[in-house]
């Protein structure tokens, strides 16, 4: 009996232990929710700036920017402002058609695929102006 109750205290202690394991390697593992964030093209004050400017996101995020004030407004992102993929990538995010209407909106998901580093951009018409912004993708 008493060989059987430490075997049994043995296997229990080892069970604990591997769903320890297990749920520590989920929980490392299992990537957190992706998130939308909304950037408006033209601030709600009528200046010509993407607002909010900068922001930080995580890998598996979506950017979305939608038509606010003083349009037309695009997104440009060139070769030399992301962290990798060159021309072909920089097109792949970029909007280069104006965009008219008020709340007409272009998203982007910056998935696994795609380096963590800074991405910056800017509207083509209003770049003088200083309208410009910048994504820092978190791995
Ligand atoms: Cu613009």
């Amino acid at each position: 009996m008493k060989l059987i109750a430490r075997i049994s205290r043995s296997l229990s202690v080892a069970l604990f232990s591997l769903v320890l394991v297990v749920a520590s390697f989920v929980a490392v593992v299992s990537p957190a929710a992706a998130e939308t964030f909304t950037v408006k093209m033209g601030a709600d004050s009528g200046m010509l700036m993407f607002e909010p400017a900068n922001i930080t996101i995580h890998s598996g995020d979506t950017v979305k920017w939608v038509n606010n004030k003083l349009p037309p407004h695009n997104i440009i992102f060139d070769d030399k402002t992301i962290p990798a993929g060159g021309k072909e990538m920089a097109d792949k995010l970029s909007h280069d058609q104006l965009m008219f209407s008020p709340g007409e909106s272009y998203e982007v998901t910056f998935g696994s695929d795609m380096s963590a580093g800074t991405y910056t951009y800017y509207c083509a018409p209003h770049r003088g102006a200083g309208m410009v912004g910048k994504i820092t993708v978190e791995g």
